[in-house]
């Protein structure tokens, strides 16, 4: 059954680029609700465990190298069918293979650089959400 949180980072890209306000404006608008929410850095050794599933790709070092190399905004999000709502929300992985009007297609450089995560299940999202916030910071 599909649960009502799913977990977001809108990456160094769309920090640097100075997207963050109107990223999270359009998740907002798409009726999402903020229950948690923070800018932070992940270490190597972080996004070496969040990536882990990617350790065989031949992406894996550059990844791990793009995530780390300035400040993310982390955060939960709640509204019914989180996770696929979101994933729709933020179009596909390839900026070139998105949707008009989706975050990636707005805001993503390319398939390496691509502005923001989301869940891929209901089980990663509780994982991936535990993994950045302590439970008195979700509210
Ligand atoms: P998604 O973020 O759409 O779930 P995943 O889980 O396949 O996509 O990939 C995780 C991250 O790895 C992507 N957001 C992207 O930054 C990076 N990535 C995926 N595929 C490639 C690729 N072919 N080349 C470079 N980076 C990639």
């Amino acid at each position: 059954m599909a649960t009502n949180r799913t977990f977001t980072m809108l990456k160094p890209d769309s920090v640097e680029k100075g997207y963050t306000g109107a990223i999270l404006e359009k998740i907002n608008t798409a009726g999402f609700k903020i229950v948690a929410l923070k800018q932070t850095q992940m270490t190597k050794r972080d996004a070496e465990q969040f990536y882990s599933v990617h350790k065989e790709r031949p992406f894996y070092d550059e990844l791990v190298q793009y995530m780390t190399r300035g400040p993310i905004i982390a955060a939960i999000l709640e509204k019914d069918n989180a996770v696929e709502d979101f994933r729709t929300l933020i179009g596909a992985t390839n900026p070139d293979d998105a949707a008009e009007g989706t975050i990636r297609k707005l805001y993503a450089a390319s398939i390496g650089e691509n502005a923001v995560h989301g869940s891929d299940s209901d089980e990663n999202a509780a994982i991936e959400g535990a993994f950045h916030f302590s439970g008195r910071e979700i509210f």
